[in-house]
């Protein structure tokens, strides 16, 4: 049966998949309503740091009974990270199986492997929604025969698929609906529990972006994947735009904390840094958190970023100059990242360096000399290690797959990867060198083994061969510095039951 008749509620059901933050729920939620349409949010399930937990049939159960008694007409479905492709399928197909209502999904994932997700969804939206899909919806409730050539959209009808053309990226970011955090119609699903209201209304951490698009195309990043949609890909909301939902945030909720800007790298347009720097100390003044890249970092922007309040920075370098240079496409050498380094530290703004592991090919020369870099960080730094990913659309994932040198099974959506080792685990299965690399890194990372000690480890191989005894040094430094963290946390009001489900995790912890 066509879902594509007339519809039987007059609701749109947005659904968020293991992601209680999801922006983009809240910012199309937003837009609709706008407009006028009834939208019902429903985050299903929350996502736990490598622990992935498959959905249970109360959850299904509770989903079914908030589409009738929320008299659903459409559900849309959110679908970010790849590795979630599975788990949309099934949702898509309980839906399909229960209600016949018909089935949108939309997000990073369908835009960079449509062909897969049109294969169990009615229609997907490719790209930026902003404009494709509140179009897609009001011909849907009008019953609008051009339903099938909305553009940005696939929509299959009998046995075919329509296939539009995508949509021009949003120029003008201040024109986008802020993200609606306090509509009543919101409704969280996780095990046994379902709870109205939005998850994050009280969250001491306040997330925004401020710029999307970066001005690099690093091969294992999203930003080397182009879907064709004309506009230029780098775009900033006004200083003023930000500022005025911060302070409309804040008015809201009292009890935010913190404010962690988003951008791939944050204040990149040196006169919008300016300004910013300026005005958010006196219209917000809240501790903030940023990304940046090592390359930006001039002296004028780590002063920038101090002036404003900058706090803690994160920023990806990534490997040694080779492997960034040679296999991910990364512009910023050693000399101008240990310049950023000192910049950033001198402002007094603390620095957690974003790296890469697991990445074929790399030489034990080359992992030395990481840690060579590393001792000579000025301390204290943190490390957020990550465990090489393939994510669908990538420069460096199409290459593989185009040469036949990586198996299709390994790329996310098939792979879920995502769900058991991103943040890098000590105990997750790889070969006994690489293991005791990272557990120096981590001995280096945490602040409390002196140098010296990080040194003669290093030359001479301790454990190298069964880095056990290195692990679980490496581990009662970690514990160490998570109470560190918890408990400045606790202090500063920032710590939530929802940071405490996601992140810990005894057994097996994230390095950091
Ligand atoms: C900021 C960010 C985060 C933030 C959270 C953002 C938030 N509060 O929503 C943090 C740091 C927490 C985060 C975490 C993760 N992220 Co992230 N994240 C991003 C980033 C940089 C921007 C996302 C964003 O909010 N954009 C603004 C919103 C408004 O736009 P949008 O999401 O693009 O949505 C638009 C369209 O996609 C579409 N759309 C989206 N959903 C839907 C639904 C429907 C029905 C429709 C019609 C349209 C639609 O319309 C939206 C508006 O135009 C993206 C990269 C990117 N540029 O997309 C990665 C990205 C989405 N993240 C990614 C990943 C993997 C993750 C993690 C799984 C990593 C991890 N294990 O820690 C987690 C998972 C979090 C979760 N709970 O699911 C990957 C996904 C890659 C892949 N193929 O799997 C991306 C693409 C980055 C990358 N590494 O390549 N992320
Ligand atoms: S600098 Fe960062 S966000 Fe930009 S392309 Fe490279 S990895 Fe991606």
């Amino acid at each position: 049966m066509s879902p594509w008749g007339p519809p039987r509620g007059d609701a749109v059901a947005l659904v968020s998949v293991y992601d209680v933050e999801n922006n983009a729920v809240r910012q199309l939620a937003a837009g609709l309503r706008a407009a006028g349409r009834r939208v019902v949010e429903i985050y299903f399930k929350d996502w736990r740091n490598n622990r992935f937990e498959e959905p249970i049939e109360a959850e299904f159960k509770a989903l079914l009974s908030i589409l009738a008694q929320e008299r659903v007409g459409l559900v849309a479905i959110s679908l970010r990270a790849s590795a979630y492709e599975a788990v949309v399928r099934q949702l898509v197909g309980v839906v399909r199986g229960h209600t016949s209502l018909p089935c949108v999904v939309g997000g990073w994932h369908p835009t960079v492997r449509p062909e897969s997700v049109i294969a169990f969804a009615d229609a997907i939206v490719r790209g930026e929604a902003d404009v494709s899909f509140p179009i897609f919806v009001e011909r849907f409730f009008s019953s609008d025969p051009s339903l099938p050539l909305t553009p940005g959209t696939w929509v299959r009808v009998g046995g075919e698929v329509h296939k539009n053309a995508p949509v021009p990226l949003v120029a003008e970011l201040d024109s986008v609906a802020w993200r609606d955090y306090e509509s009543g119609e919101k409704w969280t699903i996780e095990r046994h529990e379902v709870i109205r209201g939005d998850p994050m209304a009280t969250d001491p951490l306040f997330q925004v972006l401020c710029s999307i698009g970066c001005i690099q195309k690093c091969s294992f990043c999203h930003n080397s994947f182009d879907d064709g949609a004309p506009g230029a890909r780098l775009r900033f909301r006004t200083v003023s735009s930000v500022l005025d939902e911060l302070a409309e945030r804040r008015r809201r909720n009292p009890r935010i904390r913190r404010v962690r800007f988003d951008d791939e790298i944050f204040g990149i347009d040196r006169r919008w840094l300016r300004e910013f720097a300026e005005r958010y100390p006196r219209e917000v003044g809240l501790p903030f958190d940023f990304l940046t890249e090592p390359t930006v970092v001039s002296e004028e922007y780590a002063s920038l970023m101090a002036k404003a309040g900058g706090q803690w920075v994160h920023m990806g370098i990534q490997s040694t100059e080779a492997v960034n240079r040679e296999q991910l496409s990364r512009r910023a050498d050693r000399a101008t990242t240990a310049a950023a380094v000192e910049r950033l530290t001198r402002h007094g703004i603390r620095i957690r360096y974003l790296t890469m592991v697991d990445i074929p090919g790399v030489t034990d020369e080359q992992k030395r000399e990481l840690f060579e870099f590393f001792q000579q960080l000025p301390r204290p730094w943190d490390l957020y290690l990550f465990s090489l990913t393939h994510f669908p659309g990538s420069q460096m994932v199409e290459d593989l797959l185009s040469s036949g040198t990586l198996d299709p099974a390994e790329v996310e959506g098939t792979a879920r990867k995502t769900f058991s080792q991103y943040r890098v685990e000590l105990s997750w299965p790889r070969e006994p060198d690489d293991t005791w690399w990272i557990a120096l890194y981590v001995l280096q990372a945490s602040g409390v083994v002196p140098r010296r000690i990080t040194e003669l480890l290093a030359r001479s191989g301790f454990a190298r061969g069964k880095p056990r005894p290195l692990v679980l040094a490496a581990h009662a430094a970690t514990l160490l510095k998570t109470a560190q963290v918890a408990a400045r946390m606790v202090r500063n009001g920032e710590l939530t039951p929802t940071l405490v489900r996601r992140w810990w995790n005894p057994v097996s912890m994230v390095t950091m």
